[in-house]
């Protein structure tokens, strides 16, 4: 068990008991068919946690077998949907009645502060069950007024057996995004976590189990992409798939499934979202704001704030003020109250970030602050701040996703438009301007699936998320994230006295 409390005021040393490391399938907690398991890291000293059972393409087909079973014979997507609703529900408040330990858990397999964890992450997760609990009983059809004689409605049916895939820097809330919906409209799930942090879900998924939810409707298998992932994106007998990830891997995905049985395909990909600050906005605000889009979660967002895009009138000040906001951000050991940075999630990431950093030094961006690795232990990284950034070098390009801010400089609306647009990503975008005609340009210029303005990452249950181009396709959240896990169905039958 965790020794955690709600605030904390030192490093909390979690006590381990890794309460669940085998997969769930079939509500029964199984090791894999080739007994084989692997270890999750905790990335403030790279030490193991655990070792954890490593699923391949035996172990998906049992939970699909599973969850084919579970659909096709009930009870899940025969019961009535407030009977779904009141799982839902309970399960809602199990996960708020472990709150800490789950918090504690997320923490220390993530790296992330405990604090974002137990504050801002636990009661999201909440939120998102409550709110996908509500739909349930609201999924219906339509009456359709077509021509001739004849009865038209559409019912709408969960779609079968989902198959998904999470990455590892939201693991609890990628699971509500992805399981919620898919429960509220009576499909059955075949979950694989990420291979960095496996130990959540399992947890969560337990309690599921213990609100009520019959065996074979939820299955999670732990293990790594191109095995056990693969062999549920290539799955003949699964009937959607809804990805989060990098671009690279989504075009795997998405290869496999049209090789196999063209099942449709949710992706929620990469970014490299442009944060434009105009020089009538509060400044102060703005680069508090411009921080947290970028900094927040190590960085690790897939919809960060990666190009600060600043109006040359206010350039220098927001360019000073943003430095030594990043000086004073405060990292280190994540279970620590006041922390505000963690570590990186493992040592591929830590690598890529230090590499993106060497390559804005080389490309002649001035490297402001940072820029180095924190400590010798763990995957800690100074806060970077680049200025001089050109649209052309690399660290404006691709997606570092790490604590890296890249400063760039505009002049006019029509050139930031241009220049915020040219990447081959479009999953959001900040701006920051008190003129509400440039605010009303913006937004609808933007190539983005989210435009938050003087704000960011202002993230609720009901906002749909999503991308253009290659960060992705298809909408999480809101009601536009049914359609995922939704069968159209048309019936049509002659009216036998068309009068009436
Ligand atoms: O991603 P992968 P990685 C971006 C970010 C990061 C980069 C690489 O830029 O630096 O991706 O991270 C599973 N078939 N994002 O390597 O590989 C994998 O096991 C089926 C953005 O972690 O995309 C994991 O469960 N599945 C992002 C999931 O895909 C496969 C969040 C994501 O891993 C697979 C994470 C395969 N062949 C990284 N290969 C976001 N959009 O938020 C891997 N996987």
């Amino acid at each position: 068990r965790f020794s955690t409390a709600a605030a904390v005021d030192e490093v909390i040393i979690p006590q381990v008991q890794i309460p669940y490391t085998q997969h769930l399938i079939d509500g029964k907690f199984v090791d894999s068919a080739s007994g084989k398991t692997f270890p999750t890291y905790d990335p403030r000293t790279g030490e193991v946690i655990a070792q954890v059972a490593e699923g391949d393409a035996e172990d998906i087909n049992r939970a699909v077998v599973a969850a084919r079973k579970a659909f096709d014979e009930g009870p899940w997507p025969k019961m009535t949907a407030y009977e779904r609703c009141r799982i839902l529900l309970r399960f809602a408040d199990l996960v708020e009645k472990h709150r800490s330990e789950l918090a504690a858990l997320e923490t220390w397999d993530n790296g992330k502060p405990y604090q974002q964890s137990f504050n801002d992450e636990l009661p999201m997760f909440v939120r998102l069950f409550h709110y996908y609990a509500g739909w349930a009983d609201k999924i219906h059809g339509m009456t359709v007024p077509a021509d001739g004689k004849y009865h038209v409605q559409t019912l709408h049916e969960p779609i079968g057996v989902a198959g998904q895939i999470i990455p590892w820097n939201f693991p609890l809330l990628m699971f509500a995004w992805k399981v919620g919906p898919a429960l509220a409209c009576g499909n059955t799930i075949v979950l694989k976590t990420a291979e960095q942090t496996p130990l959540t879900a399992l947890y969560v998924a337990k309690l599921l189990h213990e609100a009520g939810l019959p065996p074979g409707v939820v299955n999670i298998v732990s293990g790594y992409g191109p095995t056990a992932g693969a062999a549920l994106a290539s799955h003949m007998d699964v009937d959607k798939l809804a990805f989060t990830g990098s671009t690279e891997t989504g075009k795997i995905v998405l290869e496999l499934a049209a090789r196999s049985n063209l099942k449709p395909v949710t992706l929620e990909l990469g970014g490299k979202s442009p944060f434009i600050v105009y020089d009538d906005a509060d400044v102060d605000q703005a680069v508090e704001v411009a921080h947290f889009a970028l900094f927040f979660n190590q960085g690790q967002c897939c919809c960060a704030g990666s190009r600060t895009f600043v109006h040359e009138r206010i350039y220098d000040e927001f360019l000073e003020k943003s430095k030594k906001r990043a000086l004073k951000r405060v990292v280190g050991d994540p279970f620590k109250n006041g922390v505000e940075q963690g570590p990186q999630i493992d040592t591929e990431q830590f690598e890529k970030v230090l590499r993106y950093i060497r390559s804005g030094i080389e490309s002649n961006a001035t490297l402001e602050c940072g820029g180095q690795r924190l400590g010798s232990k763990g995957f800690f990284i100074q806060p970077t701040v680049f200025s001089d950034v050109k649209d052309e070098m690399l660290i404006a390009q691709d997606e570092i996703f790490g604590p890296v801010q890249t400063i760039l400089k505009f002049k006019d609306t029509e050139e930031v438009i241009r220049r915020a647009n040219a990447t081959r990503y479009g999953l959001a975008a900040g701006v920051f301007t008190k003129n509400v005609h440039t605010a009303n340009t913006l937004m609808r210029a933007l190539r983005v699936g989210t435009v938050w303005i003087n704000c960011f990452d202002v993230f609720d249950a009901a906002i749909p998320f999503g991308g253009y181009k290659m960060s992705g396709t298809g909408r999480e959240k809101g009601i536009y994230s049914l359609n995922n896990y939704l069968q159209i169905k048309a019936v049509v039958e002659p009216l036998k006295n068309p009068a009436w």
